[in-house]
């Protein structure tokens, strides 16, 4: 890939496991590697920066208490940092991840510099929760729909994402659609892993299904476990939940009372989620809403195909009948049917050559090289 100008800009994202905080660190890490420098701005590490290289700083957002504060004003400790590093480091523009609070904070920080003579632009991506649920919140709404009109430049992840913010907010803004990405190095078939690993799970044969998520009510987990109850009964099998999250109890709670303990793996928190989608054979996401879907994606990389709902800006990256099956939201007798149809010997491969061709078309290194060409719109400006 060639960088035909060499920037400085900040990324301010969430530092969790959440997939707005996976694409903003791997969106910087490749930049940094590509020539950029890069300084991630966040209240801590991003869980995948997982090692320093060249190019790449770091700057934690402290939020000091006071005995006065009900709730820490992180961010106006944002904004405070967002305009120290601009001024310090010679940002070229910010990029921020995700409506609320940075979008915000940036567009604040732009007009602090803007007293100081110094000119910050300001670029917006939308993930989808920050419009589909908390930007619905009437409290939110005016200042989501003022940070995006500020921002001088704003992307969202899908067709879907870019019309729910036309409905919801009636901005005045262009939103360019950059979809997500994902490593094809790092996500790919493991059979190495696959024979090491999969009979630890496994030891009879069993199919593997696969959930990952943060466990919050917007993913149905209970679905996924109402799902699996009903393939169980056709197909001996397995599920692995990897995550964590408000529903978790809940759905140990479940998995007790239908004596699932020996076939419900809950692993928590994972780093080498890779390895994990290596061993298993489908991966379920029945979303009540889902902007785009990027645990999906990741899943298609490994050679599994999805099972969804057909939900927000999932039909963009899952082809019914081609790399995995769509159903109504709360659908899960057809989900069901769709996983034995898919684990069927004879369609198996079928799914998952699919899966892998699908993953190919959002390549980190396709869709980075489009980020960096929409970032060249600031710098001409
Ligand atoms: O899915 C989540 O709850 C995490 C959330 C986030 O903001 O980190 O994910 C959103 O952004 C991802 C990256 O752009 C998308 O792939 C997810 O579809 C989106 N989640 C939802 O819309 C529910």
């Amino acid at each position: 890939m060639q960088s035909f100008l060499f920037m400085t800009l900040g990324i301010v994202c969430y530092p969790t496991f959440g997939g707005s905080g996976v694409i903003a660190t791997e969106l910087g890490k490749i930049l940094a590697s590509l020539g950029h420098c890069i300084h991630f701005i966040t209240y801590d590490r991003p869980v995948r920066l997982d090692f320093f290289a060249q190019n790449i700083y770091y700057h934690e957002v402290v939020t000091p208490n006071y005995p006065l504060f009900q709730y820490l004003p992180y961010e106006s400790a944002l904004i405070s940092k967002i305009v120290d590093v601009a001024m310090h480091y010679n940002l070229d523009f910010v990029h921020v991840h995700y409506a609320i609070p940075h979008a915000s904070a940036a567009v604040f920080a732009k007009q602090i510099l803007k007293s100081h003579q110094i000119d910050l632009p300001v670029i917006t991506t939308l993930h989808g929760t920050d419009i589909t649920l908390v930007g619905k919140e009437e409290t939110f709404k005016t200042v989501i729909k003022y940070a995006i009109e500020q921002s001088d430049l704003v992307t969202s992840v899908s067709n879907y994402l870019k019309q729910a913010t036309y409905d919801y907010f009636n901005v005045q803004q262009n939103i360019e659609v950059i979809p997500n990405f994902v490593s094809l190095e790092r996500f790919r078939p493991k059979p190495d892993i696959r024979n090491m690993y999969r009979k630890l799970i496994a030891p009879n044969d069993e199919k593997i299904l696969i959930h990952t998520s943060n466990f919050r009510k917007v993913k149905r987990v209970h679905d996924v476990l109402e799902i699996y109850l009903k393939v169980k009964k056709h197909i001996p099998s397995k599920l692995i939940m990897v995550g964590d999250g408000p529903e978790r109890t809940n759905l140990e709670k479940f998995v007790r009372e239908n004596q699932l303990t020996n076939c419900v793996i809950f692993m928590g928190k994972q780093e080498k989620v890779e390895d994990i989608l290596a061993i298993s054979d489908v991966f379920l996401m029945p979303s009540e809403s889902e902007s785009f879907g990027l645990a999906a994606l990741e899943a298609m990389a490994c050679g599994i195909p999805v099972v969804a709902s057909n939900a927000g800006g999932l039909p963009e990256v899952i082809r019914q009948d081609f790399n995995g099956f769509m159903a109504d939201v709360g659908d899960i007798d057809k989900m069901s049917e769709f996983v034995i149809k898919i684990l069927k010997e004879e369609k198996y491969s079928y799914f998952s050559i699919n899966a892998l061709r699908t993953a190919q078309n959002f390549d980190e290194n396709i869709i980075v090289k489009t980020y960096e060409k929409f970032y060249s719109q600031i710098l001409k400006k």
